[in-house]
């Protein structure tokens, strides 16, 4: 069978192609209208960005690739010994559009294992940060020192062609995924362990062997969950602020560890990534005041304090989603399934049929059903692994699948430097009052 490489080069020049083509028939057409409340408004609702890898209706939530997160639990290749989806296979599928057959799933597991190594200086930045810099800092850090070998930076510094760029690119990007257990796993051990970093197995998948290097390997099912995780965390369409912050930095020509190292620090912002920390620290708070089984009435007045005292339910809203995030109901089945006496799973879902109200009640989001983050730390929580803070290190190394899937393609596709149109508000009133 076709590696990834050798499908990605056939798939390359019919792309191009078909994009040429849509360009010349429709390049043209209006996409919607942007108002002032849209440039005020975080450019909420403009459409202004292409992304192949996957798109998120408001209802149904995100399909990858056209395929729903039960279709891709479904379809996509697992583990001899497991029911969830291989991450690797979802890499795959947001690559090429395309169902990869278990052997090449195989074969991306081992070329990650054979790419893992660290260079020892990236070691000892890590080793050398201290324990109270938080997970997600160290992460960046050490991502942006990953870029001492990217190969992208060395070929355009050597002059290299501009259609070879993606080629450049697709190493990097392999490289860079291939890297993150390693890098992961030791701020997790420097900071919440000795110190002592476990070898990757040459023959496992890279769930795995994150798992491996976190601790955790000898449980089954935390390696499953590690593989849902992965695969649910990666991809989320271009808008969001990892995903944006990858395509905005990378379009600079700024290598893949430049750009995603900025994703990183956008993943870890408490209204994005970090909420599934924030989740946690929340519930765990919500414990100490009112007690491990509260009655519906004192936790509903629990969420009314918080959001009284001017702060955001965590793990709740969404800007484009409007219905429960498919990426919560997929964690909840996991839990019904594996956890479902858990005594934090069942505050879980005792807050999922308590908060929609309150915040329908509050009247100001525009969604007041639960995403993502909501679920995560439950699930990790039961497994032991504890420390809250170094979760969204967790969504970091899976949001790489995505957001380096579609840097391939903007390099292949040639999408050129981003430079959105800005206005000042004087100007805004020039325009509009005509002084
Ligand atoms: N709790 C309290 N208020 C909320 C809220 C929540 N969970 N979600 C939205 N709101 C508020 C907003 O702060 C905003 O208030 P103001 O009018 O006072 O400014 C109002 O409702 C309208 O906001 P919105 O249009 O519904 O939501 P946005 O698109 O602006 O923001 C999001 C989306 C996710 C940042 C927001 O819902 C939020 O802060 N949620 C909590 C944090 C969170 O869970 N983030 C993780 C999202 C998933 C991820 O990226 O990982």
């Amino acid at each position: 069978p076709k590696t990834l490489k050798e499908r990605l080069s056939e798939l390359v020049p019919e792309k191009q192609e078909e994009i040429k083509n849509i360009k010349k028939e429709h390049g043209a057409k209006s996409l919607g209208n942007v108002t002032v409340d849209m440039a005020y408004g975080g450019m909420r609702g403009i459409k202004g960005l292409i992304w192949e890898g996957s798109v998120l209706d408001p209802d149904e939530g995100i399909r990858f690739r056209g395929y729903t997160i039960n279709e891709c639990r479904e379809l996509l290749p697992k583990a001899d010994d497991g029911e969830e989806p291989l991450p690797e296979g979802l890499l795959w599928l947001l690559i090429t559009g395309e169902i990869p057959s278990k052997e090449q799933v195989q074969a991306l597991s081992a070329e990650f294992a054979a790419r893992s190594a660290i260079p020892s200086f990236v070691e000892d930045l890590i080793d050398r940060c201290p324990n109270t810099l938080h997970p997600m800092s160290q992460f960046s850090l050490a991502v942006t020192a990953l870029q001492h070998d990217s190969n992208f930076a060395k070929a355009y510094q050597t002059g290299v062609n501009k259609n070879e760029y993606w080629l450049y690119l697709y190493e990097d990007a392999m490289d860079l995924i291939s890297k993150l257990p390693n890098v992961a796993g030791r701020i997790y051990r420097n900071v919440y362990k000795d110190g002592k970093v476990p070898p990757i197995e040459p023959d496992r998948d890279y769930s795995y062997n994150l798992a491996k290097i976190l601790g955790y390997s000898d449980n089954k099912e935390f390696v499953e969950l590690l593989r849902l995780y992965l695969t649910i965390h990666s991809d989320h369409e271009g808008g969001n602020v990892s995903a944006h912050t990858t395509r905005l930095v990378g379009s600079a020509l700024s290598d893949p560890f430049l750009a995603f190292s900025a994703a990183l620090n956008g993943l870890a912002g408490p209204l994005h990534g970090l909420a599934n920390q924030e989740v946690v620290r929340w519930i765990f708070h919500m414990k100490d005041v009112i007690g491990e089984s509260p009655s519906d009435e004192t936790v509903k007045e629990y969420v009314w304090n918080t959001l009284k005292s001017g702060k955001v339910v965590p793990g709740y809203g969404h800007a484009v989603l409007r219905k429960t995030d498919p990426r919560y109901t997929a964690q909840r089945d996991f839990a019904l399934k594996h956890l479902p006496n858990d005594p934090l799973f069942k505050l879980v879902s005792q807050l999922y049929n308590i908060v929609p109200g309150v915040l329908l009640e509050h009247g100001r989001t525009k969604n007041p059903w639960p995403n993502v983050d909501a679920h995560s730390g439950v699930l990790l929580q039961y497994y032991g692994l504890v420390e809250q803070n170094y979760y969204t290190v967790l969504f970091g190394v899976s949001r790489s699948l995505g957001v380096l899937s579609q840097l391939i393609w903007d390099r292949a596709l040639g999408f050129p430097i981003e430079r959105p149109k800005s206005y000042s508000s004087a100007l805004i009133r020039k325009m509009f009052e005509g002084q």
